[in-house]
């Protein structure tokens, strides 16, 4: 951890009141940990935006009876290596799959593995958790 600086910010009243209600909301003890967590949210957005290495993980929800699904997912995967760094396969009941996918690489490789799997007939619903390596992020 790096030297712990202060400083002081100026801001309207009613956009602090709305800050603080939210950061109470979501579990925060103070301001401080708050604005760090925002900062180093803009830091990760930066990141991606500027197609550094980032990591994720991308969520896929479909239905394994649907023909030919499970071979294009393992087949997508297999040839998105390196980024594809682990995976976990749960069946959630008879006909629906949860599975999740670590992924680490260059921002628009893993946007575009994303929505390849995302996209395929099958997949009722994904997501791609975007996330930082944490080299850069303090
Ligand atoms: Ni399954």
């Amino acid at each position: 951890m790096g030297k712990l600086v202060r400083f002081s910010i100026s801001i309207e009243q009613d956009l602090l009141t709305a800050f603080d209600a939210l950061i109470q909301a979501r579990g925060y003890e103070n301001r401080s940990e708050a604005i760090r967590d925002a900062i180093r949210r803009q830091l990760v957005h930066q990141e991606w935006e500027e197609g550094e290495e980032v990591a994720g993980v991308i969520t896929l929800l479909y239905d394994h009876h649907r023909p030919g699904i499970g071979e294009a997912l393992t087949e997508i995967q297999h040839h998105a290596l390196p980024q594809v760094i682990a995976s976990t396969h749960i069946h959630l009941d008879i006909t629906n799959c949860l599975e999740f996918i670590a992924v680490k690489g260059e921002a628009k490789a893993i946007e575009r593995l994303a929505d390849r799997l995302i996209s395929l007939k099958g997949v009722k619903h994904g997501e791609l958790t975007a996330t930082s390596t944490g080299r850069n992020i303090k």
